[in-house]
């Protein structure tokens, strides 16, 4: 009895592009980031439609037990002095952890747990990310070209972007040439 070899999808480590039959994507524009820059006046200049980050994912099953993969693409660029960066989450099942991969280009994931304690990780080609559960995450690019990084996780996760209505407690800057975190005052 002969059985056949199933051709699984595919990632190109070079970019994060899948190749597969069904590629679900999301773009997230500039409009849609309302509140997430500290810049307002800055946030406002720019055109709604300008592209911040898209989101490429596998289209798999669904469930507890099974997993999500995707990968983010997020442009380089700066609102003020902001570094561009992804919406940032905790997972609606707060326990739940996830894994990234960067893939190319270079930023940080930050990280901050329920105490509102932030740290950043250094984000390049080859850098494995294990974000434990109970630790909300956001990419920031602060490179010149695009940071895509690849990321494993639990269909039942979910996302609770409401719990970060005060924001993270860091921000990423350039200030005098250089790229600086900084501390959030007031939330
Ligand atoms: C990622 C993120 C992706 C976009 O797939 O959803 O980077 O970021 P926001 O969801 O914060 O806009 C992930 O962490 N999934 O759980
Ligand atoms: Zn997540």
């Amino acid at each position: 009895m002969t059985f056949p070899f199933f051709m699984p999808p595919g990632v190109a480590f070079t970019n994060g592009h899948f190749t597969a039959e069904n590629i679900i994507t999301k773009v997230t524009h500039s409009g849609d980031l309302a509140g997430i820059f500290h810049d307002q006046t800055a946030w406002r200049a720019i055109p709604s439609e300008t592209p911040i980050y898209q989101v490429e994912m596998l289209s798999s099953a669904q469930g507890e037990g099974e997993l999500y993969v995707g990968t983010t693409h997020l442009n380089p660029g700066r609102v003020g002095d902001e570094f561009y960066m992804t919406r940032g989450h905790f997972h609606q099942r707060r326990e739940q952890g996830e894994v990234y991969f960067g893939l190319r280009g270079s930023g940080l994931l930050l990280l901050q747990n329920e105490q509102g304690e932030a740290r950043l990780e250094e984000v390049s080609p080859g850098s494995v990310h294990i974000i434990p559960g109970l630790t909300a995450h956001r990419l920031i690019n602060t490179g010149t070209e695009v940071l895509s990084a690849l990321a494993v996780w639990p269909s039942i996760a979910g996302h609770d972007y409401a719990a970060l209505a005060q924001g993270f407690a860091l921000r990423v800057v350039l200030h005098d040439g250089k790229i600086q975190a900084k501390e959030v005052q007031n939330g």
